[in-house]
């Protein structure tokens, strides 16, 4: 039976395992579409609101089933749209491959209606691969080759195919001059470097008492090594955001997250340290690592053009973290000294004993805190979160307890605001059989999310758990850049950009069929969480909470709190809640519970 270049299309993806491919239509992919018609699952055409949700749900489905995520959108405004999700798989180092119409070959160079210099659009976002199919012998190969780069190089890539291509009949590459053939799949290599260099490493990291580990989410398939080399070395493990679940928050030396969303624990575990181990991640403010002559350090990461540049490490061993760590634990020897150690585990104990005081702190009218901390010890061992940037980003690192397996994951690098509500869509596809819970603001919200709420009213009942709660901090603000302005700039709350409308988000969930909640009390936070997480359907918790509890850093420096008190005489129109909040919070961190 004869078959078109679409038809090949979909067979070469089913090939590959590809199950669910997310996109919008558009007639520069009419002649995909129509083989979708005929052809039998998978792929599953999965139609978000806008191409660019599609991306963020391809990234999120790659993040969570570390498979590759595909998306597929029109030429012209179609293939503009997909680009700021496929940044967020490229800064994230996620595999995503995209399929992009072209106008037909005939058009192209005209000034041709939705005609883009796409391979220019492209050639940043998709660096690693990006090709035009201009006749059928070619697609097995461009197809392939995307598919693969963007798994080896754990990046996004992209195959554009004119529309009047799409509808060729399909031929195969022959055994001729300019021909190229193609296959299926690619196995790649453990890479471990050799004894030397391992017993190098071990020298190191021996000749301290006290080893401060980082983590990221090159090191998520590690979790075994790492938990033994942490208790052979009597070391604490901080964890960067992207490798938040890569070692669980009970640990007794698992001192969180690191950074301007960290917390205490980590940054006093760098600050004192002797010793550094980073394993899988480019975690990049060196002022929240030790300073460069403090520590010894060594560095592990899968790729050599990214490893040593973060630190001035001593040794730096290229190649898979779990084989690597597993062949280095044998050199590395036993610390009899607890010293260090019991000091880390006392800081993490009352670490989270302030953190639970700080998100009691009462507030007008929720404390956003304590939505966390309430969802925290509730959260099912599988549940999967993700968080969007804004204010929920720092509470989602520093107030979530992670346990058992669960996963978690937000835009990390790009930090853009939009895929909470994506990422979860891509998260239930990946795993319908798991929960999966969004914590999003209300800037993101209005941005993204509330359209992609349809979305998942098309989906949800095909999902094995129908669960997938989102929890909207509804501030009526952009807070984070309002206490970005305040803490960094010195300036006061510009009320024209920073004021949001007012928009009642559960009447709209309610309005599509979800269990939907609003919140004003923060006594009724505990019994949402536990009626969202039995429900036989998506919710949304609309959470009126508090813009003036300052996500601060624990270790904001002077400067920042300086600036964020001069913006605040400047006359900022929050300013006395500002001030009583933000000094309630921080007392919590010197009250007897420490
Ligand atoms: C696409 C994009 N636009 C703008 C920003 C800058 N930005 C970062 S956080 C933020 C505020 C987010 O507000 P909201 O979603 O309401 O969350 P909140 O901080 O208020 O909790 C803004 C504007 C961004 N990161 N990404």
């Amino acid at each position: 039976m004869s078959m078109n270049v679409g038809d090949y299309l979909l067979q070469r993806l089913r090939e590959w395992d590809v199950d669910h491919v997310f996109g919008y239509s558009g007639d520069g992919i009419n002649g995909l579409m129509a083989s979708w018609v005929d052809a039998d699952d998978p792929p599953r055409f999965i139609e978000a609101r806008h191409e660019e949700m599609a991306a963020f749900e391809a990234v999120g489905y790659a993040k969570f089933s570390g498979r590759v995520g595909v998306c597929a959108a029109t030429s012209g405004p179609g293939a503009v749209h997909l680009l700021n999700g496929l940044y967020d798989a490229k800064l994230d180092h996620v595999p995503v491959v995209a399929i992009i119409g072209q106008t037909n070959r005939t058009a192209i160079g005209g000034s041709y209606q939705q005609e883009l210099d796409l391979h220019s659009l492209y050639k940043d976002v998709a660096s690693d691969y990006v090709h035009t199919v201009s006749a059928p012998e070619q697609l097995p190969n461009v197809l392939d080759r995307a598919m693969r780069t963007a798994m080896s190089a754990h990046a996004p890539t992209a195959i554009i195919v004119p529309a009047d291509v799409q509808e060729l009949e399909y031929s195969p590459p022959q055994h001729a001059f300019k021909m190229v053939p193609s296959s299926l799949g690619v196995e790649f290599p453990t890479t471990i470097v050799d004894e030397d260099a391992l017993s190098r490493a071990a020298d190191v990291l021996n000749s301290g008492s006290k080893l401060a580990i980082l983590v990221g989410q090159g090191a998520r398939d590690a979790r075994r090594e790492i938990e033994e080399l942490a208790e052979r070395r009597g070391a604490g493990v901080a964890k960067a955001l992207l490798g938040k679940d890569v070692l669980p928050d009970d640990l007794p030396y698992v001192t969180g997250a690191i950074g301007l969303l960290g917390t205490r624990p980590s940054y006093e575990m760098m600050m004192d340290c002797d010793t550094l181990l980073i394993v899988g991640s480019s975690f990049p403010y060196s002022q929240f690592l030790p300073e460069f002559d403090q520590a010894r350090a060594v560095q592990i990461d899968a790729d050599a053009g990214r490893i040593g540049m973060r630190y001035p490490t001593e040794v730096n061993l290229v190649g898979d973290a779990t084989a690597t760590l597993r062949a280095l634990l044998p050199y590395v020897e036993q610390n009899s000294n607890s010293t260090w150690r019991n000091g880390i585990e006392q800081n993490i104990e009352s670490w989270w004993a302030t953190m639970e005081s700080e998100a009691m702190v009462e507030a007008d009218p929720v404390n956003p805190m304590r939505i966390f901390w309430e969802l925290s010890s509730r959260l099912p061992d599988d549940a999967i979160m993700s968080a969007d940037s804004g204010s929920a980003a720092n509470w989602y690192a520093r107030h979530l307890r992670f346990r058992g397996n669960m996963r978690g994951s937000l835009s990390g690098t790009l930090a853009t605001m939009g895929p909470g509500v994506p990422y979860a869509i891509g998260a239930k596809f990946a795993h319908p059989d798991r929960p999966a819970i969004a914590l999003v603001g209300d800037g993101a919200m209005q941005m993204n999310g509330l359209a992609e709420l349809i979305t998942i009213k098309k989906y949800y009942e095909e999902w094995s758990d129908p669960r997938l709660i989102v929890a909207v901090l509804h501030n009526n603000d952009l807070n984070q850049v309002t206490w970005e302005m305040r803490a960094m700039a010195g300036s006061p709350k510009f009320l024209e950009t920073q004021n949001l409308p007012d928009v009642d988000y559960a009447l709209w969930a309610k309005s599509l069929g979800f269990s939907a909640r609003t919140v004003t009390d923060p006594a009724e936070l505990g019994e949402a969480w536990d009626v969202a997480l039995a429900a036989d359907r998506p919710t949304v918790l609309d959470v009126h909470c508090d813009p003036n509890l300052p996500p601060i850093p624990p270790h904001a420096t002077l400067d920042e709190m300086k600036s964020a008190a001069t913006a605040l005489l400047k006359g900022d129109a929050d300013r006395w809640d500002v001030i009583k909040q933000g000094f309630k919070t921080k007392a919590q961190e010197f009250l007897p519970n420490r």
